[in-house]
């Protein structure tokens, strides 16, 4: 165990267990057209964590730790897209309808790739997630049981949507969760810190938050 200085108290990463997953650093999610921009946002955002977001990773790939990247991303025919999901809000652009970089939020499509910053290479595991969360119908949880995996740091975007959901849904699994608060962003600032307080209030009820620095200082 090697412990990081974190919030709200040190956490004890143990690094033969230990995944990063980056949850969808994706272009729908980062550059304009995409289904972020689709919903509203202000998409440039969320573009800032990407140099922070790269030497997380790179700081992963030196040590040989594993590497888990997601996609929000759904099948072509759509049949594992909810009704709900494709009607909710008022978006420019549905699920499914083809935009600037494809048709948003399907596999396959221009707009579901990571942005070329941050992409996947050989060996890393890409897991295409339906849901906001990463565990909902993906079976990443009894991948990770297979390779060992109890700690688990996180990255990506956005901090109170998908982020916060798969570290829940992590928490609930029993994985203990670091979150790298300069690796991850909100179309919102206020939502970001909320969500970062929420995570490390009571004790840490689903976690532990740390900038990137503090595990560079721990691992280089
Ligand atoms: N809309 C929003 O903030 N997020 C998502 O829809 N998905 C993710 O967070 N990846």
């Amino acid at each position: 165990m090697t412990q990081v200085t974190a919030r709200p108290y040190p956490y004890e990463l143990d690094p033969g267990h230990t995944a990063l997953v980056v949850i969808d650093m994706q272009r729908d999610f980062i550059e304009p057209g995409g289904f972020g921009d689709s919903l509203g946002n202000d998409v440039a955002r969320l573009a800032a964590i990407i140099p922070a977001t790269a030497g997380l990773i790179g700081l992963f790939r030196r040590h040989g730790w594993p590497v888990i990247h997601t996609r929000e991303a759904h099948k072509p025919d759509l049949s594992d897209c909810p009704p709900s999901k494709i009607r909710r809000g008022n978006p420019s652009l549905h699920i499914g309808e083809s935009g600037a970089m494809g048709r948003l939020l399907v596999a396959g499509e221009p707009g579901n790739q990571i942005v070329e910053a941050l992409a996947p290479i050989e060996g890393e595991i890409v897991v295409d997630k339906p849901g906001k969360g990463m565990f909902w119908a993906t079976g990443l949880h009894e991948r990770l049981q297979a390779m060992g995996i109890t700690h688990l740091v996180f990255a990506g975007v956005t901090t109170e949507v998908c982020v916060q959901t798969s570290m829940r849904e992590a928490n609930d699994r029993g994985y203990e969760c670091l979150l790298v608060e300069d690796a991850t962003e909100s179309y919102f600032p206020q939502f970001k810190a909320s969500a970062i307080e929420m995570i490390v209030a009571q004790g840490g009820i689903v976690g532990w938050v740390t900038p990137l620095r503090e595990l560079e200082a721990s691992f280089g």
